[in-house]
Order: structure tokens, then C-alpha cells, then sequence
């Protein structure tokens, strides 16, 4: 075979080898070294290829795809920095555990390190943020180096896949000349020619007789909450509310546990947590003695501090991914099975409980805090606090919902109450950062539908070139920016305390028109005047097509007072309600 087909059987047994392990998507930044693995995989009938010029937004793209597909998203780009564009995905997909198959070209090994253009060391790039790299070797069409590029392409999908799911790095070295022959004989020719290398992954559990002993050990318990966190599978809300009641331990759902909306059984789940835990008295009256806990950390502080505060109780943490989130070092137990399936089980070797007290006391309070919600839920200006009280209403059933980082998820922390719509909720918290977002709902929006994207205006800035994917693929989405032209965040934070100069690096107004930047992706765009047309717009969107951006503008300095008068209130009557009872 001369160079030019062995590069082509090379690359077309790898790519064989990801589409047999359910590959299906891949994003490609255009560049030169890449060319052969690009047109190899746009010849490929199975796999889907999305151009994406912006390497730092392709991997979030492709980055939402995964989290919504729970399948590995290839992405490949040529050498050299646009390598490096693809760091803060890969950062993401690792922490968020999700699955990302990066492929970089490279240089042949004579042209490293000698100043070679596009050239920089891509060797372990991205460094302990992936969890397998491969610098593989140079293509050849021997029957060792064929198996070769299948095993690695098998094992690779199979490494990222595995829980914890996320990133793993291939850089491939090619020497010029770079086009394959996509004649199609030869294309054919690999095609399943070699045995393929299925891998099977199991999901992680325990024996029977460690979880009876768990089950013991509960029963010894009286006072127990579940704390549950982002977590990603559709059978867990079943199974958690399940043992929830047989255990008659309330539930504390994060807006990422998907336990705030569904069919499931909501009676049990306590979502004003954020809140009510704010307060002396409610911290006292609901005091837990032994703790379940799922799923990533909580993002709200109160109740990490809540957790802290109760150090003696025992903490159960439990991970299907066999990870270590236990910032706070307050677990007793780490316990390794996969969540859905130690709720399942525990199910079956517990008994139901009888007293309802404990579990009452935590209902209470939640009710009493949703009943005190009138300052938010009736403010008349338009604010961030009634915006995400209301999402649960305007949203339709089946509707995702991705939510920027900052005070956008926490205010859906706060104010997305329980419902019994399918709205599931994303967001990027392996980082927290405020890059890719507006690319990784995209990227989402691909495979789920209705899509609504709601992001602070730095946020939206940061990643603008984001939108170019709804404009080039027609991914419809609604997008709501809530403009309080800054980082609305840092006014809660302590250097808010320092007024000299806190707009100049923490407040940082921009003062952007962002109905430009929308009407270059051919979206449209509204500046919200009031809750009605609010109302109206979010009615429309439901039929909504193509791109169309909601500016709802609000006032960081008024948002933080209507929060603090909130909680004061809500304070008070809580102080109110647990002293008469007691
Ligand atoms: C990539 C990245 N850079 C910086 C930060 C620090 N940061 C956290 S929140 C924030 C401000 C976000 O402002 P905006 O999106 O308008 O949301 P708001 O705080 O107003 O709700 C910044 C800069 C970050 N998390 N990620
Ligand atoms: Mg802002």
C-alpha cells in the first residue's frame, strides 16, 4: 500500500471503531494537519459532523451534545493553539463527569520541538484533566497497526465513557501529504475487515449483606435528611422518593438533582432549603443525626454550612462513580454502588418507618417559606427573583432548561419550586465557570426540545460566539439574558464592602447593546418591558423557531436589597413558628 492508503486504512479502521461504540457525533474545527481524520469522518455515513470554527466553543458544544446524549462526543481540531482553545470544555467534562473524545493533530515526531510552524507540545496537553492520553503512532496499514487503531478507539470510548465519565486526549502525528483516498472501494475495504472490540461496563454496587448493614445501622437513626445533588439519571427520582418515604427522611433537592419537577412523588421533597436555612431556629428545630447523601455537592452555602455545622451526624456518601465530593470531610461512609440501584436495594432490606415527626418538622418549615414568598413572586419591577419563580409556570412540560452560572442558578436554587412538568434542568458546575455556556445549551438543544437558556449578560458575553451553531444548524432556542449590565454576584460577596473600587473590578458594567450581536446570528430580539409581555413572549416560544433572545433588565443594587428584605422575612416568621411550637 502506498502512504496515501495506509493513512486512509489507518483512519477509516479508527473511525469504524468509534461508530461501533456509538459514537455518533463530532465536531471539527477546520485546519490543516486535521484533514485526514476530517474527511474521513464526513465520508462516514454514520457519523454526524458539525463544523465549528471557535475551538473553545466547539468543545462546549460538544460538551452539551454528551450531557444530553450521555455518549461520547468526539472533538477534532488541527495542531497548535487551537488545541489549547479546547482546555476549559475539557476542565468542564471533567469535573461534571461527562464523556469527550478529543482528538488533536499533531506534527510526525521529526517536526516537534525543531520550530516548525503550528507546532507546540501537545504531549499530555491538557495534563491530569483527561483521564487516558495516547500519542498514537504514525498510520500504517499493517494488520498489527490496524488492530492497533481500532483497540485504541474501542478502549478510549470505553475510558471516557466509564464512570466517572470524561475526557480522554488522542493526538494523532500526520506527515504529509495529508488527503486521504476516499475512493470508495478502498474506503470499503476496512470496513469491519477486523474483529471489533466490544467493551461492557458495569454499573458499581455492593453485597446484600453490606447493605443490610447499612440498613441497620439507619434504623438506629431517628432524625435523617437526604441531600441530593446534580445527578443524571432518569430512573433515580423513582427510586430516591421511594426510599425517602420508607424512611420518612425529607428530601433536599438541589435544582440539578431533577427531583424538583417531575411525576414522581414531590411530598417529601424540600426545596426552600436555601432559604430557611439562613435562620438560627430553623437550623436548631431540624437538626438531622445521620445524613444520605447523592450526587455532586449542593450548590447552595447555607446548606453546606448547615452540613458543616452538623459534623456529628452520620454521613453517608454515596457514588456510583467511586469519586471523593466530600469537601467539607464530613462523610462517615463512602459508599461505592451506583445511586439508583443502592436505593433500589435499600428498598428492599429496610422497613418502612412509622413516625412522620421529624419529617413534618422539615415540611413545615419548607411550606411556611413558600407561603412568605409574596416580596418575590408579586414584585411589580421586573427582577431576577420573580423571573425564576416564574420559570416553573411559563416553562412548557418536557421543556430543558439550562442555566447560567453566578446568580442564575442560584436564584433558581432559591425560587424554582416543585412541579409536576418533565422540565429538566442543566447547567455547566464542574467548574462553575462563565465560559461555553451559551455553546454547551446549543449543543444540548441539538438532541432536546423545547430549549430555553437563561444566563447573566456577562455570561452571554463571554461566549457570544456560541451562537453562530443556532444560526449554522438551525437548533431552536429561547434564550432569556438577565441584564443587570455586570457581575450582579459580587454584591453579595464580602469586597462589596469596599465601595472604592468595586464597580471597577468586581461590578464591571459593560453597557452592551446586545441586539447587535443577536441580529448578526439572524436572531430576534426583545428588550422585556413588563411581567405580561414576559408572560406573552414565553406563551409564543413554544412555538417558537430559530433564535430569539428575551433581555430582561434588572438593578444589581435593588436585587440585593429585595434579597436581604426576603430573607429577613422569611427569618422572622420562622423564628416566629418554631418558637410556638416548641
Ligand atoms: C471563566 C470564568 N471567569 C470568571 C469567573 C468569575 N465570575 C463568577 S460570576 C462572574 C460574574 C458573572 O456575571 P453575569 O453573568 O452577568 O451574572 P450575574 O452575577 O450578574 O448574575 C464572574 C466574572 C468564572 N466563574 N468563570
Ligand atoms: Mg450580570
Amino acid at each position: 500500500m502506498n502512504q496515501q492508503d495506509s493513512l486512509t486504512a489507518y483512519l477509516a479502521a479508527f473511525v469504524a471503531e468509534l461508530v461501533q461504540t456509538g459514537i455518533k457525533d463530532v465536531v471539527v474545527s477546520p485546519g490543516s494537519r486535521s484533514t485526514p481524520m476530517a474527511m474521513v469522518m464526513a465520508e462516514h455515513q454514520e457519523i454526524n459532523t458539525h463544523i465549528h470554527v471557535d475551538e473553545r466553543s466547539a468543545a462546549f458544544f460538544a460538551l452539551g451534545i454528551a450531557k444530553v446524549t450521555n455518549k461520547p462526543v468526539a472533538i477534532l481540531c488541527t495542531s497548535g493553539t487551537a488545541a489549547a482553545n479546547y482546555f476549559p470544555a475539557i476542565i468542564e467534562a471533567r469535573y461534571s463527569r461527562v464523556p469527550l473524545l478529543v482528538l488533536t493533530a499533531d506534527r510526525p515526531h521529526e517536526l516537534r520541538e525543531v520550530g516548525a510552524p503550528q507546532a507546540i507540545d501537545q504531549i499530555h496537553l491538557y495534563g491530569h484533566h483527561v483521564k487516558w492520553f495516547a500519542d498514537m503512532a504514525l498510520p500504517e496499514s499493517s494488520t498489527e497497526i490496524i488492530r492497533y487503531a481500532r483497540t485504541v478507539g474501542a478502549r478510549a470510548a470505553a475510558i471516557a465513557s466509564q464512570a466517572p465519565a470524561g475526557p480522554v486526549h488522542l493526538n494523532f502525528p500526520f506527515r504529509e501529504p495529508l488527503i486521504p483516498n476516499l475512493d470508495e472501494a478502498m474506503f470499503q475495504l476496512e470496513e469491519r475487515q477486523m474483529g471489533y472490540v466490544k467493551v461492557r461496563n458495569g454499573d458499581l454496587t455492593i453485597g446484600e449483606n453490606e447493605m443490610k448493614d447499612i440498613s441497620l445501622k439507619l434504623k438506629e437513626y431517628n432524625n435523617g435528611i437526604i441531600v441530593c445533588g446534580n445527578i443524571a439519571d432518569d430512573r433515580f427520582a423513582q427510586a430516591v422518593t421511594d426510599l425517602s418515604d420508607m424512611l420518612k427522611f425529607p428530601i433536599l433537592a438541589d435544582p440539578l438533582s431533577q427531583l424538583r419537577s417531575g411525576q414522581h412523588n414531590l411530598e417529601n421533597i424540600v426545596e426552600t432549603y436555601d432559604t430557611f436555612l439562613r435562620n438560627e431556629d430553623a437550623k436548631e428545630y431540624l437538626k438531622p443525626d445521620v445524613i444520605l447523601r447523592f450526587g455532586a455537592m449542593p450548590l447552595s452555602k447555607a446548606l453546606t454550612i448547615f452540613l458543616k455545622e452538623n459534623h456529628q451526624a452520620e454521613q453517608f456518601v454515596i457514588d456510583g462513580a467511586g469519586g471523593w465530593r466530600d469537601p467539607s470531610s464530613l462523610s462517615t461512609e463512602m459508599i461505592y454502588c451506583n445511586e439508583t440501584i443502592f436505593c433500589e436495594q435499600m428498598l428492599a432490606v429496610s422497613e418502612t418507618r412509622t413516625s412522620l415527626e421529624f419529617l413534618d418538622r422539615w415540611r413545615a418549615v419548607n411550606n411556611l417559606t413558600k407561603a412568605n414568598m409574596a416580596l418575590i413572586k408579586d414584585s411589580q419591577q421586573l427582577s431576577e427573583g420573580r423571573l425564576f419563580y416564574q420559570l416553573a409556570d411559563m416553562l412548557p412540560d418536557e421543556a430543558t432548561l439550562f442555566v447560567g452560572n453566578s446568580m442564575p442558578i442560584r436564584d433558581l436554587d432559591s425560587f424554582f419550586l416543585n412541579n409536576h412538568k418533565s422540565i429538566k434542568v442543566i447547567a455547566n458546575r464542574g467548574a462553575n465557570g462563565i465560559d461555553g455556556t451559551v455553546s454547551t445549551a446549543l449543543g444540548a438543544g441539538l438532541y432536546t426540545q423545547p430549549l430555553y437558556l437563561v444566563l447573566g449578560d456577562l455570561t452571554f458575553f463571554h461566549d457570544l460566539n456560541g451562537l453562530v451553531t443556532a444560526k449554522l444548524y438551525g437548533i431552536d432556542i429561547t434564550v432569556i439574558v438577565v441584564n443587570n449590565n455586570g457581575g450582579g454576584i459580587f454584591s453579595f460577596l464580602p469586597q462589596s464592602q469596599h465601595p472604592k473600587n468595586f464597580e471597577l473590578l468586581f461590578g464591571t458594567p459593560l453597557n452592551l447593546d446586545f441586539e447587535h450581536a443577536v441580529r448578526m446570528f439572524n436572531g430576534n430580539f426583545t428588550r422585556v418591558r413588563d411581567w405580561e409581555q414576559l408572560g406573552e413572549l414565553m406563551k409564543e416560544s413554544i412555538e417558537g423557531k430559530g433564535l430569539n433572545v428575551y433581555e430582561v433588565v434588572t438593578n444589581r443594587n435593588s436585587n440585593l436589597t429585595q434579597h436581604r428584605e426576603f430573607w429577613r422575612i422569611v427569618s422572622e416568621e420562622i423564628s416566629n413558628f418554631v418558637k410556638g411550637v416548641r
